[in-house]
């Protein structure tokens, strides 16, 4: 395919959106397009140099009449400076809010600019809905109206899972089609390290297993359900619980970690850059979300061989299958969960064929298998 210059924009910090248009912009950049990252700081999984890789900043307003500086229109301004600059084919915007709505007023700035003076190229508007875009925040009378605009506006919009592209549909009957791209993962990069007996000694003994979350803590992940999950399983086998991540939801699961009697076992490591390395010690992952458009750290725990305890919502059943790669329940089923990690640990034989289905399951949503449907849909965007 011909080299594309693509503009992303998306949350920088900590959380799945951000995760994915980053590994996007990586995944491109190695296949010869040249990105151009435009937001309010560098995305957190963008440490690495690549010639093909830029990143424009936001500058942010901060006059004293601005209780609320605008950071929708400083976004606008700096992707329609991009846009005309760089010449861009196609602006990517990752997360509805404000992404989608910033990149069409900078197609109108643009637009604006080329009346007056400079011809610029007109960039495609490509909109990735990640989920609470569309389930939380979406759904909010403040912004439903803001949201639909953004993906009637955009020239192409995609969802991550068939779930959330039917609840888009439902909730915002679009004039636009909506494609699904799902969530990807390197799974080179994301594979069981086979050297992790050292780093696994520092947290459990030979005969302890090893259970894990990863979240941002937000209250939709229900981090109170993987302590009490935890709690049950812990009375049944020796185990260690470790909490990936950080956020609201800490301060009440550490109480109640303490409550239950269980904090010795109990380890909350805060944001950690070291992912692959404590998946790959890890025995069972626990996601008991009450929402999740997709479940992206699953999907990486997955590739590192690690079997998902979830709850039975959203795009989780497109990737979790029951009973072969971990297991489904309802929200809260907190009884269920905790059995079927134990049935999941209760032999390293079948462990092992859980772990074996999960990886195996993973390498179908691999870097190589997802980022050419976004190029063919870039192709089409740009043709139409
Ligand atoms: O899950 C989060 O809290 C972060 C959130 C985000 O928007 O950054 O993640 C969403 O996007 C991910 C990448 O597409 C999905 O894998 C997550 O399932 C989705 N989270 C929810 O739907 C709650």
């Amino acid at each position: 395919m011909q080299p594309l210059k693509i503009g992303i924009t998306c949350y920088p910090t900590y959380g799945g959106s951000g995760v994915v248009a980053t590994e996007l912009g990586k995944a491109l950049s190695e296949r010869g397009h040249v990105i151009h990252f435009i937001s309010y700081s560098l995305p957190f999984r963008l440490r690495t140099f690549s010639e093909n890789i830029f990143y424009h900043e936001v500058d942010i307003n901060t006059y004293p009449l601005f209780e609320y500086p605008p950071y929708s229109i400083s976004l606008a301004s700096k992707m329609a400076e991009v846009m005309c600059y760089e010449e861009l084919d196609l602006v990517h915007v990752h997360y509805a809010i404000p992404h989608a709505i910033s990149a069409f007023l900078a197609r109108e700035i643009q637009r604006d600019r080329a009346s007056l003076t400079h011809q610029c190229k007109e960039a495609k508007i490509v909109t990735t809905l990640h989920g609470t875009d569309i389930t939380l925040v979406g759904n909010d009378p403040s912004l439903s109206g803001a949201v639909r605009l953004g993906i009637n506006q955009s020239d192409m919009v995609t969802t991550v899972s068939d779930y959330l592209r039917k609840k888009t549909i439902e909730d915002f009957s679009p004039t636009c089609s909506i494609h699904v791209v799902k969530n990807f993962v390197d799974t080179t990069e994301f594979s069981r390290k086979a050297d992790s007996e050292r780093f696994r000694a520092a947290f459990a003994t030979k005969d302890e297993h090893i259970l894990i979350h990863l979240s941002n803590f937000r209250p939709l992940k229900r981090v109170k359900d993987v302590i009490r999950i935890f709690e049950k399983v812990h009375r049944e086998i020796p185990s260690r619980l470790l909490l990936v991540g950080d956020g609201v939801e800490r301060a009440e699961a550490e109480h109640l970690a303490r409550d239950l009697k269980i904090s010795d076992c109990v380890r909350f490591l805060g944001k950690q850059e070291a992912v692959v390395e404590l998946l790959s010690i890890a025995d069972v992952m626990l996601m008991p979300s009450e929402s999740e458009s997709f479940g992206l750290a699953a999907l990486e725990a997955m590739s590192c061989g690690v079997p998902v305890v979830c709850s039975n919502i959203g795009g989780l059943p497109e990737l979790v299958t029951h009973g072969f790669n971990g297991f489904l329940s309802e929200v809260g089923a907190i009884e269920a969960m905790a059995s079927h990690v134990l049935h999941i640990l209760d032999s390293r034989v079948r462990w092992e064929t859980f772990s074996q289905n999960a990886r195996q399951t993973a390498l179908q949503f691999d870097t190589e298998q997802i980022v050419p449907i976004y190029e063919h849909l870039y192709h089409d965007v740009l043709a139409s």
